[in-house]
């Protein structure tokens, strides 16, 4: 592949930025937007001065007031993050069609083809924005989107950090795993048990040894672990919907089997939406009967989503809707559609959060009453039909 310019760019505390343009008092204050800490709110964006006390998003607000009793609570007054959310993305297409938005505060861009440097599109851009809007912004110039994403969060607030091509693997060496792409808190806990703290000791594993721990994707990590990335920056909506299905060798009617094959299909989804940094507002299902009859049914979703728990849901209320007991299958497909970089703020109302919870507790239930050898069976049958 030949060699790239990637910048990444995030707005440092958005919510609470945007809050600061209507009230300029909040300025250098410990404040935080988020839902009330009577109920059960979590912050959603934290002030600078906030994460002084250790503060940060998705903490629980009434924790967050123990940790600062002076601190202010902002409600979120949503609509208007969006909007200037816009503006921001305005800006940044003006300079290149080649962007895509990753979440409401954040984008890629790739400038390959511009013949002015990284760092000097990106300080440009960040003058413009702070001049324009009065909103601070944090970028890291690199030559893939795994570096790029990396070094802006290492140069906040109002960074601007450079990764030399050929310099990926040392700039991250130092880095903590879970700042990697796809490091979430087992992976981190699986490693940390294994004494590897940062990236660069991951990257220096053997590859034996990874493997035991991570399987088929342990030199995946250990590739990102080195800096090595290939995805493109993707315009939006270039992909419009996704799916997975399988025809059974043999008819089957077995509830506990559908739903664990319906579960792996969600997991596949929620994987593969989430490597390419996307989210879906529909997920669909289709079911094939002995006699080839076949019907679909979608479901559009409160909240666009990435995530397995959610899909499964809504997938086994699909499922439910059109099956009966003991009923035979030819086939089942799950699928998601209307994908797209949609910003995603569960955590904003005290309501969905709860309602997310409730999913991972439905999921878990499944989990626990068909057990992982539902899910093993599933597979072990793929295997014996391919
Ligand atoms: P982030 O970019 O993750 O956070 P931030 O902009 O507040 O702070 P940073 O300087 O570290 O980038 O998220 C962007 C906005 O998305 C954030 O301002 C509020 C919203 N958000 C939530 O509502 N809930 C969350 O859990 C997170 C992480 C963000
Ligand atoms: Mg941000
Ligand atoms: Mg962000």
């Amino acid at each position: 592949m030949a060699e790239r310019t990637i910048l990444h760019m995030d707005l440092d505390a958005f919510f609470c930025a945007v809050e600061e343009l209507r009230d300029p008092n909040l300025k250098g204050k410990p404040f935080v937007v988020g839902g009330s800490p009577q109920g059960r709110g979590v912050v959603s964006s934290a002030s600078y001065a906030a994460r002084k006390f250790g503060i940060h998003s998705a903490m629980p607000t009434a924790q967050a007031l123990r940790l600062c009793p002076t601190l202010t609570v902002i409600s979120a007054r949503h609509g208007d993050y969006a909007a200037w959310a816009k503006k921001v993305m305005d800006i940044l297409s003006d300079e290149t069609p080649l962007i895509e938005r990753i979440s409401i505060d954040e984008a890629f861009l790739d400038v390959s083809q511009v013949r002015e440097s990284g760092r000097q599109i990106a300080l440009r851009l960040q003058a413009e924005i702070r001049g324009r809007l009065g909103l601070p912004t944090s970028w890291g110039v690199a030559s893939n989107k795994l570096v790029a994403k990396i070094a802006t969060e290492v140069g906040k607030p109002e960074g601007c950090v450079v990764v030399p091509p050929g310099e990926e693997a040392a700039f991250l060496a130092p880095l903590p795993v879970q700042m990697l792409w796809g490091v979430g808190p087992k992976t981190q806990e699986k490693l940390r048990q294994a004494g590897i703290e940062t990236i660069g000791q991951l990257a220096g594993m053997p590859e034996r040894a990874l493997r035991s721990l991570f399987g088929s994707r342990g030199p995946e990590l250990a590739a990102r672990a080195r800096g090595e990335d290939e995805r493109p920056v993707v315009q939006h909506h270039r992909r419009k919907s996704m799916s997975v299905e399988r025809t059974f060798a043999r008819d089957q009617g077995d509830r506990e089997l559908l739903e664990s094959v319906l579960l792996s299909m969600a997991e596949e989804l929620g994987r593969r939406l989430r490597e390419r940094d996307m989210s879906a507002q529909v997920v669909r299902l289709k079911l094939r009967w002995p006699d080839f009859t076949t019907m679909t049914r979608q479901r559009r979703l409160a909240q666009p989503t990435d995530l397995d728990e959610e899909i499964f849901a809504a997938g086994l209320a699909l499922f439910e809707g059109l099956w009966r007991s003991g009923r035979k299958v030819r086939l089942i497909g799950l699928g998601v559609a209307e994908l797209g970089a949609f910003p995603r703020q569960l955590e904003l109302f005290d309501g969905t959060w709860q309602l997310e919870r409730r999913l991972m507790e439905a999921v878990d239930r499944i989990r626990d009453k068909y057990g992982e050898g539902a899910v093993r069976r599933a597979r072990l049958m793929r295997k014996k039909e391919g």
